[in-house]
């Protein structure tokens, strides 16, 4: 787990994320797809996005970053107690829409890297040791879930 001081670093960059999620949220999404594009497709909602400015200009990527980095926010926040929040996401990811562990670490390497260029001067060598630490706790019970629901990920 984490100690109090790497909580108290990955809530202290949330709280500064938090205030233009949606932003961040775009970001992660389209540099997603443009990085890894097996992710993109997915998703039946966005395959008729094949264009750079047509993933910039979509409100549906803005509104599905937004959802997404809402939900992790929602797990954060419960420092490893996220049973409730996680399970839903677990079973959905892994029966519905049946994502690979491999792309859950790829959009988390992202989302670090994202706050990293939005928050240069808040988002130290410290805060960026502990999100990446919280964020592989929540990829690693994602992944244990996933094998409950019988998705080998
Ligand atoms: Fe996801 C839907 C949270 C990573 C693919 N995702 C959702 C929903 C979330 C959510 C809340 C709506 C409710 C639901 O279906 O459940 N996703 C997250 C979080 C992360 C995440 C949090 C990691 C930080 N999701 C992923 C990827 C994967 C993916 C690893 C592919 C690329 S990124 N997610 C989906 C898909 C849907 C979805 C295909 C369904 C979208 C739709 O059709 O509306």
């Amino acid at each position: 787990g984490l100690s109090d001081d790497e909580w108290n670093h990955v809530l202290g960059i949330w709280a500064k994320v938090e205030p233009d999620l949606s932003a961040h949220g775009q970001e992660v999404i389209i540099r997603l797809f443009q990085l890894h594009p097996e992710t993109q497709e997915r998703f039946a909602k966005f395959k008729n996005l094949t264009t750079i400015d047509a993933l910039k200009s979509s409100e549906e990527v803005k509104k599905h970053g937004t959802t997404v980095l809402t939900a992790l926010g929602r797990i954060l926040k419960q420092k490893n107690n996220h049973e409730q929040e996680l399970k839903p996401l677990a079973e959905s990811h892994a029966t519905k829409h049946k994502i690979p562990v491999k792309y859950l670490e790829f959009i988390c390497e992202i989302i670090v890297k994202v706050i990293a260029e939005k928050h240069p001067s808040d988002f130290g060598a410290d805060s960026q040791a502990a999100m990446k630490k919280a964020l592989e706790l929540f990829r690693n019970d994602m992944a244990s879930k996933y094998k409950e629901f019988g998705f080998q990920g």
